[in-house]
């Protein structure tokens, strides 16, 4: 089999390239190893940036956000049992972001896929890259019990973090950056109102961080920090919501409505940065290059922001015969990204409780929370992170 361009992942980055790639009348194949329930059945991000619900729509993709995402012009902080909004829509001139899940990102994708014709193997197993740093690139997988060999012009690794094609590079060709929170955000889905309907909670507490989101005005989106060697079979869902409502301040804690959960889990939390994205004809994008503590919301938007510059990329090479897109790519996605990790890494090493923390700590962290917002400056800071940076925001 050939294509022009092989991606690894149906994940969102891998399907949001694949449809950008057909719209540009590209071929392109996706390979995943999972089955299209079990890639729906991740739960994971929430809240989508202005640039990626635009690439939605530039993907063609972009109705069911539009119809069924909340747009959010604030968040909250809460510490010291007090609740403080952040206007981002007013400090940002006009900019917001909308709570629209990455499952219903991810169906709208496999839709747009299935209705495209361009084809996607699912279940594949033994996937293999070779010969990426030569003209002639292909793509080895097992499938029914066949081996079959896609040769192409480019392959996208869209694998996420434990993805072959990262795997694949020699130690040598590769630098690794990470940091690994010494704790873990226990995941509740619940269909139950939303506690803040109109904005996202985030909650600095003695007793750790939590977090309240949602997904719809019927299914609320909940998290705590736990300890990374907490079990999911530990937390009821009374210790949960309990643990949840110590957590906010008292009259939020007294609106909550609770239910049982739909979906609980745990994740690790890191920070972790691959350079370079590009080995002579593959290029890493989303999840198999880097990580970021989901606090920032960073994750599902940076592997947008990079399938915008990776699609730009191939298109001006193919359609317009230039290989300077596909030169500039890392360098050009490692600057948006390395903004992105700080803003994470920042914002999770203030709202979250350290094993080591003390009094002090705990006080440096109020202190700070107390500038936030207060200050037009530090909010505007908070807020222009949040909402996304421009894509040409100085390198
Ligand atoms: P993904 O990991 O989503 O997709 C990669 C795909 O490649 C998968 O379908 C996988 O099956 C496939 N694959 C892997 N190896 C393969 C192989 N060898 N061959 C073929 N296919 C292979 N972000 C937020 O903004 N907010 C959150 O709250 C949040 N919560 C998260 C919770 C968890 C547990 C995790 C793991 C991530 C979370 N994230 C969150 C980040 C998440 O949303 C990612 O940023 C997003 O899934 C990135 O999408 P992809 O790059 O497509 O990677
Ligand atoms: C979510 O809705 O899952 C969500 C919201 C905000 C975050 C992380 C996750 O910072």
């Amino acid at each position: 089999m050939k294509t022009q361009v092989a991606i690894i992942g149906a994940g969102p980055s891998g399907l949001l390239l694949g449809a950008l790639l057909t719209k540009a009348g590209i071929a392109n194949t996706i390979i995943e190893r999972q089955t299209p329930d079990y890639v729906l059945g991740r739960i994971r991000a929430g809240i989508l940036e202005q640039t990626t619900v635009d690439l939605l729509h530039e993907a063609g993709v972009g109705h069911g956000v539009s119809n069924e995402g909340l747009v959010h012009h604030h968040i909250e902080l809460i510490f010291k049992g007090e609740r403080h909004p952040i206007d981002v829509h007013a400090l940002t001139g006009g900019k917001v972001v909308t709570a629209y899940g990455q499952t219903e990102v991810t169906r709208d994708l496999m839709a747009a896929r299935e209705a495209s014709g361009s084809p996607t193997v699912y279940a594949a197993s033994n996937v293999a890259v070779h010969d990426y740093d030569s003209a002639t690139p292909r793509v080895t997988y097992d499938k029914d019990g066949q081996s079959h060999t896609l040769d192409c012009e480019f392959i996208a690794g869209c694998d996420g973090f434990h993805g072959v094609c990262r795997a694949s590079v020699p130690q040598g060709a590769i630098k690794e950056f990470e940091r690994v929170y010494p704790f873990g955000w226990l995941g509740v889905l619940s269909d139950t109102p939303p506690v803040s309907p109109h904005a996202i909670l985030y909650a600095n507490s003695e007793r750790g961080f939590a977090l309240c989101s949602m997904r719809s005005m019927t299914r609320s989106r909940y998290y705590v920090q736990c300890p990374m060697t907490d079990k999911v079979e530990d937390w009821s869902d009374e210790r949960f919501w309990n643990e949840l409502k110590s957590r906010l301040d008292t009259d939020t804690a007294s609106r909550l409505v609770t239910g049982p959960s739909i979906e609980k889990s745990i994740a690790p939390l890191r920070s972790f940065v691959a350079e370079p994205m590009r080995f002579g004809r593959m290029f890493l994008a989303g999840d198999a290059a880097h990580i970021v503590p989901p606090t920032g919301a960073k994750g599902l938007n940076l592997a947008a922001s990079d399938v915008k510059m990776l699609s730009s990329a191939l298109i001006e090479f193919f359609v317009e015969k230039s290989q300077a897109g596909i030169d500039g790519y890392s360098e050009r996605a490692l600057s948006r990204i390395w903004k992105a990790e700080r803003f994470s890494w920042w914002l999770t090493s203030l709202m979250h409780r350290f094993p080591d923390a003390d009094g002090f700590g705990q006080k440096i962290q109020e202190a700070e929370l107390e500038y936030l917002v207060r200050s037009r400056a530090a909010s505007t800071t908070v807020a222009e992170n949040y909402v996304g940076l421009p894509f040409d925001f100085a390198a």
